[in-house]
C-alpha cells in the first residue's frame, strides 16, 4: 500500500488531557471501525522503558524509542495514538522525520500551566512545587510548544466531546482514515 497508518502523536504538559482525549479518541476511532493501538506512559514506562527516568537524555530516549514502536504499529495497519508529553520539539521532529510524509499528526494538547497545576490529578505539581520532585515539566523542566502542530485542542477552553470530534473531523477531511 502506497501509505501507512496515521500516528497520532499528542503532546502536552503534565494534567493537559492527552491520555483522557486519547483514550476517548480510540473509542470513537473503534466506533468508525478503525483498528487503533494506543502507547502511553502506563504501557511503555513500565515496560519497553522501564530503564528511562525525567532527565533530558531520558526523555530524548522515551521519545525516540515511542516514536520508532509508533512507526512499527503504522506499519502494521494499526492507527498508533501516543500519549507522552515529549517536551523537546527536536525530539518530536525526529518521530517526524522517520515516518513517511503525511503519517505523523502531531496533536498539541493545549492547556495553561495554571489549568494544568489547578487539576493536578496525581498531586505531582504540588510535590514539584514543594522541591519534592526536581525537573518536573513546566515547573523547572522545559515544555517546548509546537510551531506547526496538525491539530491543536485546547482542553481549558473545549469540552472532551468537542476535541473529539475535532480531530475525527481532521482525520475525515484528510482522507486519514
Ligand atoms: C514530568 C513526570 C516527571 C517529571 C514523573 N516531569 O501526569 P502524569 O505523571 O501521568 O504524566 C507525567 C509522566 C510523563 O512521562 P512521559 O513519558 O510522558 O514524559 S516524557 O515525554 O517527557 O518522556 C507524570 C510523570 O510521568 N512524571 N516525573 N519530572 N512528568
Amino acid at each position: 500500500k502506497d501509505h501507512k497508518s496515521p500516528v497520532l502523536w499528542f503532546t502536552g504538559l503534565s494534567g493537559s488531557g492527552k491520555s483522557t482525549v486519547s483514550v476517548e479518541l480510540e473509542k470513537a476511532l473503534y466506533e468508525y471501525g478503525a483498528h487503533t493501538y494506543r502507547l502511553d506512559g502506563d504501557n511503555v514506562r513500565h515496560g519497553l522503558n522501564n530503564n528511562l527516568g525525567f532527565s533530558p537524555e531520558d526523555r530524548t530516549e522515551n521519545i525516540r524509542r515511542v516514536g520508532e514502536v509508533a512507526k512499527l504499529m503504522s506499519d502494521a495497519g494499526l492507527v498508533t495514538l501516543t500519549a507522552f508529553i515529549s517536551p523537546y520539539r527536536e525530539d518530536r521532529d525526529h518521530v517526524r522525520e522517520i515516518m513517511d510524509e503525511g503519517d505523523f499528526i502531531e496533536v498539541y494538547v493545549k492547556c495553561s500551566l495554571e489549568e494544568c497545576e489547578k487539576r493536578d490529578p496525581k498531586g505531582l505539581y504540588e510535590k514539584a512545587r514543594a522541591g519534592e520532585i526536581k525537573g518536573f515539566t513546566g515547573i523547572d523542566a522545559p515544555y517546548e510548544e509546537p510551531y506547526n502542530p496538525e491539530i491543536v485542542i485546547e482542553t481549558d477552553k473545549m469540552t472532551l466531546e468537542e476535541s473529539v470530534e475535532h480531530i475525527m473531523n481532521h482525520l475525515k477531511d484528510n482522507r486519514l482514515i
